[in-house]
């Protein structure tokens, strides 16, 4: 029986990371640590892009415009998106899951979601590189695991 899994090697891979700028103290630590993954997985410097966007509801149409340029492999998203902070989080939140779940599945690119759905700024903060991790790093890695499954899967020449 045949199994299949994607490497968790990333060299050769190029990446588009989107990240926004709304709670940036929060998405500049996802971003620190998606990147460190990406390199220290072996992608070279110049494979990885980075493109800020305004907020969390901007990460699926920017991460589309990256999608379809077929310059990528993969598009990691990160945002961070407080309920505490914000009297539309289900709008900005829902909008932001259902955009990028809507651009992976139209493209076939991996696109990955990367956006901290909170209550508190402590909770965002922990899955930001303190307690609970680095949201950010998890989700390059898995960009880099989908990427190389999809070539497993990919139609033979
Ligand atoms: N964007 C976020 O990424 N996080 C938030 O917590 C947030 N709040 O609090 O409103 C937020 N709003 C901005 C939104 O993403 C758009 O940039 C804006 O509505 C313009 O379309």
């Amino acid at each position: 029986m045949p199994e299949l899994c994607g490497s968790s090697e990333g060299a050769g891979l190029r990446v588009c990371v989107v990240v926004s700028r709304w709670n940036s103290f929060v998405t500049g630590k996802l971003l620190s640590g998606a990147v460190a993954a990406l390199l220290q997985r072996g992608l070279a410097d110049e494979d990885i892009t980075v493109a800020h966007v305004p907020g969390a509801f901007e990460v699926p149409t920017a991460s589309r415009w990256a999608a379809e340029s077929g310059r990528f492999d993969a598009v990691v998203c990160l945002g961070a998106v407080i309920r505490g902070e914000t009297a539309h989080f289900e709008y900005v939140a829902g909008g932001a899951a259902e955009g990028i779940a809507r651009v992976a599945l139209d493209t076939g690119v991996p696109v990955i979601f990367g956006v901290l759905t909170v209550e508190t700024v402590e909770q965002a903060l922990s899955r930001a590189g303190g307690k609970d991790g680095n949201k950010g790093e998890e989700a390059a890695l898995a960009a880099i695991e989908m990427a190389n499954l999809r070539r497993l899967l990919s139609p033979r020449a």
